[in-house]
């Protein structure tokens, strides 16, 4: 396979400036007449080829200036066009292609979602499209024309404004979009088809009135208003918080069942996957309106950053992506519980990003060479990304990252650009220098922050020893030092923050030590008594923090501290310790366990702690964070074991607390979506985890009542999981009434019916599956169908993924294999799930091996499974 490297970029010789395209869409195939304007570079060459790339395309016609080229004037096969000897001047190429949207099982270029007929671009769809220059780093302008039946496809989309539009003659009609904004053929997208809608208008701060619509399947338009609401939130947002206003007269969002991600920034066209569009109690949970808002508005503030400033090169994919998502995580944090957001995000990235950097698919979050892109869309360029974006703006202060960021709209509107550039405008506006801080974008891996302390009381010295290092990855055997921003406070013995006279040793700004050293020695003097350190405040860096503190510390933090993330952090520390030494061989006292419990009690009757805090507090690490925390050897079975066993030890306890509480936060109040609600929900089904997962009496029941009773699907899916997880006796009939009930009229229900199915911790889950994909009906096509099955059983299900016996790894492998020949980045995204394998014990280790090799004998797999598969064995 070809690999690509940043060293080797390089300006194409020509660039297209306009492209004119003209699509006649009909039940048999699509035609694609494209004229390109196109101009050589100052310093090209006469006699330099033109060079175009093209996927799975057949041309039928060409012609430069209106005059077909002769046969030897150019080459065109399934993969690009070269023309050998273009004018040494502005031309137009014009190309006609034919497509077939229907046979497109790949969901790139164009295809047919449902009967309608819709495209997905980034990375490189539109080479599926149309011979181009399928690079980020050439921005056009685009006039799109499209034909189609009246009856099959009355709605005609394309980005920008609608121009013109009318009857075609036999049954057809057409529609003219112009884009005025030139952009890279990544963020193209077409619509045709018999859509309903919901429209909406959002004034911007300068007048500007923007038309809003929403595109569904008819039918559905009620279930798109919380993603109306979600958008104008995000408009205005934008405006508040960062001075960026929309700028077309059109926004339009079109939801489709098929789609490879979820969802895409075309210009004035945002194109999504419909469960991150619909939203009514009855069939969506508040994780699932929680995930519409936060997608609709990472999308639409693509808008500035992504479109209006767009990347030069594809290993640039952060620039976009890191920048919108931490956008994302600000217009959450401040729409509803920044608190609750961070520790959120913080789970997310432990149990998403952290496993990536630390197993065999390890990557910078600027990557410097890939064979297949589309591989490198992962939790490390987009979340680990948002997290350097993060420290640079802890680093900077809120105010110096704004002036950045104003610097970074100013020069940069309109242009295709760069890691370097990004970070340039931060270190002039704010005159600092940001070489080192760069190696965040350079270097993958987690770092390890180690911490000591010592207290002096003859001289009040306080004394923090820190450490970072950062094992070797693949390709980077070794490692230099980072800048970590550590937001911190030292907690004296009446629980408040104690200030100190002086500081040496090291970098120490108000309530940030900087640490850009392997190793720092920190004095503190005038401090009065020895403190509890609060390190880390916030997750200001995104390392594993190796905690010498102990359990009465711990709790003493989850009591007193300031900070919200640490309260819950220590928590969670404390568990983690006490499940780690089990494992280990070393059981846990009595003691000890029961001061966790206390401490989960005092965090439940808290009167200052909000519901969805305490829904996150009350839980023990999940086992992937534990076995991630033990690194190897792993024995999947023991780490649920012991888990399960100290869940027990912990909450039984407080059993009777826990169920007057649940109690007390039933409500017939209708479902909103809002934050306290949500809180509110989260914490009840929380409290019904703990009681069944416990095994308290009676609660089994209790979870069986509160699904038939359920007026939601937040609280109706929560019992019937917690019910399958336990397998409590009613799980098997729940399920089944699940199915019939909700699942089998509603795709995006059945997506939660299989997600249940397939997390069940029980050797039976593997033939389940198998018969579920074994049934004809079962949409193999379908993403979302097959992530909500297979994807959530290798990330989710840790003991029957790895079973030693192998059978869990055989069959994601054949399941690969199997959908690797229809969508090879649906199949690739699922081979993923063998990132863990490294860390297994012997015999799991071998098993998973196994299945490995297997893969790489099975015939001809995709380049994007070839790749994971490649970088798994490596
Ligand atoms: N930019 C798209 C992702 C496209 C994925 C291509 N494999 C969605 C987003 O990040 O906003
Ligand atoms: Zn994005």
């Amino acid at each position: 396979q070809d690999t690509i490297y940043l060293k080797d970029y390089a300006a194409s010789p020509y660039r297209i400036v306009s492209a004119d395209l003209d699509f006649r869409i009909t039940e048999a195939d699509t035609r694609v007449r494209a004229l390109l304007t196109i101009e050589p570079r100052e310093d090209t060459a006469a006699g330099t080829p033109l060079v175009l790339d093209g996927n799975e395309l057949t041309l039928g016609s060409i012609a430069i200036d209106g005059a077909p080229l002769v046969l030897s004037a150019y080459g065109a096969d399934a993969s690009g066009l070269t023309v050998f000897e273009p004018p040494l001047r502005r031309f137009v190429l014009e190309t006609e292609v034919t497509l077939k949207p229907e046979g497109n099982t790949r969901l790139m270029g164009l295809y047919r979602s449902g009967g309608t007929w819709c495209t997905q671009c980034e990375a490189e769809g539109f080479r599926r499209i149309t011979y181009y220059l399928d690079r980020p780093d050439n921005l056009a302008l685009f006039k799109v024309r499209i034909t189609a039946p009246l009856n099959v496809a009355p709605v005609l989309l394309s980005n920008g404004n609608l121009i013109d539009q009318g009857d075609a003659g036999e049954g057809m009609h057409f529609a003219v979009w112009e884009d005025p904004f030139p952009k890279p053929s990544y963020l193209f997208a077409l619509v045709a088809g018999d859509l309903g809608s919901i429209t909406d208008s959002f004034t911007t701060a300068s007048g500007r009135k923007v038309a809003l619509a929403i595109y569904c399947s008819h039918g559905k338009e009620d279930q798109c208003l919380w993603a109306m609401d979600s958008l104008k939130r995000s408009m205005a947002w934008d405006e508040r918080r960062f001075g960026r206003e929309y700028d077309l007269d059109i926004f339009n969002i079109v939801a489709v069942s098929d789609f490879n991600f979820g969802a895409m920034e075309n210009k004035g066209l945002n194109i999504f996957n419909d469960k991150l569009v619909f939203a009514q109690p009855e069939s969506a949970t508040d994780a699932d309106y929680d995930g519409i808002e936060r997608v609709i508005a990472h999308e639409y503030f693509h808008n500035w950053t992504g479109n209006r400033i767009t990347c030069r090169d594809w290993f640039q994919l952060c620039l976009k992506e890191g920048l919108t998502v931490y956008r994302d995580q600000e217009f959450t944090s401040d729409e509803r519980s920044r608190p609750v957001k961070r520790i959120s995000d913080v789970v997310g990235l432990r149990s998403g990003q952290f496993p990536e950097d630390g197993g065999p698919l390890a990557h910078p979050a600027r990557p410097d060479q890939y064979s297949e892109i589309n591989n490198f869309y992962t939790a490390t360029v987009y979340e680990k990304g948002a997290e350097i974006v993060r420290m640079l703006a802890t680093l900077l202060g809120e105010a110096g990252f704004r002036k950045g960021m104003d610097l970074y709209f100013e020069r940069h509107d309109g242009q295709a650009t760069t890691i370097e550039a990004f970070l340039a405008v931060f270190a002039e506006a704010n005159d600092v220098d940001l070489e080192q801080f760069k190696t965040w974008y350079l270097q993958a891996g987690t770092p390890r922050l180690s911490v000591s302390d010592s207290y002096d009381g003859a001289s009040q010295t306080y004394t923090l020893k820190l450490g970072q290092q950062t094992q070797p990855t693949p390709g980077q055997p070794t490692k230099q030092a980072l800048v970590l921003p550590i937001k911190f406070g030292l907690i004296g013995p009446n629980g408040s923050e104690m200030s100190w006279t002086g500081v040496s040793g090291g970098t120490v700004r108000d309530d940030m030590i900087v640490l850009d050293t392997a190793e720092a020695e920190i004095r503190f003097t005038g401090v009065p008594n020895k403190p509890v350190p609060s390190l880390l405040r916030g997750f200001s860096a995104p390392v594993n923090m190796d905690t010498t503190l102990s359990q009465a510390d711990q709790l003493f933090l989850a009591q007193h501290d300031s900070d919200p993330f640490n309260r819950w952090q220590a928590l969670q520390d404390v568990g983690m310790a006490l499940a780690v030494a089990a494992i280990g061989g070393t059981p846990w006292s009595q003691q000890a366990v029961t001061a966790l419990s206390q401490a989960m009690a005092e965090t439940l009757a808290s009167e200052t702690l909000d519901d969805a805090f305490k829904a996150l507090a009350l839980n023990l690490p999940a086992e992937a964070q534990i076995s991630r925390t033990i690194g190897k050897d792993i024995d999947p079975d023991r780490v649920h074991m012991v888990r399960a066993a100290l869940l027990k030890a912990v909450f039984t306890p407080l059993a009777l607390q826990l169920l007057q509480t649940y109690r007390k936060l039933s409500s017939d109040a209708p479902y909103a979506p809002d934050a306290a609600s949500t809180g509110r929900r989260a914490l009840r089904n929380r409290l019904l985890g703990l009681l069944v997962s416990s095994d308290a009496a009676g609660a089994a029941d209790l979870a069986a009542q509160q699904y038939a009773g359920a007026r939601n699907m937040t609280d109706r899916l929560a019992a019937l999981s917690v019910s399958a997880l336990a397998w409590t006796p009613d799980a098997e009939a729940l399920l089944a009434h699940f199915h019939t009930n909700f699942a089998a009229t509603n795709p995006l229900v059945l997506d939660k019916w299989l997600a249940v199915t397939a997390s069940v911790p029980q050797d039976m889950v593997i033939d389940r599956m198998r018969a579920v994909l074994a049934d004809p009906n079962f949409p193999k096509t379908n993403p979302n169908r097959l992530r909500s099955l297979v994807g959530v059983f290798s990330m989710a299900n840790p003991t029957q993924f790895a079973r030693a016996d192998g059978a869990g790894f055989r069959f994601v492998a054949e399941t690969v294999v199997e959908i690797d020949s229809i969508n090879p980045q649906v199949a690739a995204r699922l081979l993923t799930g063998f990132r863990v394998w490294p860390m297994l014990e012997e015999e799991r280790r071998a098993a998973a091996k196994t299945a490995l090799l297997w893969l790489e004998t099975s015939g001809s797999l995709s380049r994007n499974t070839a790749d994971i598969l490649t970088r798994m064995l490596a």
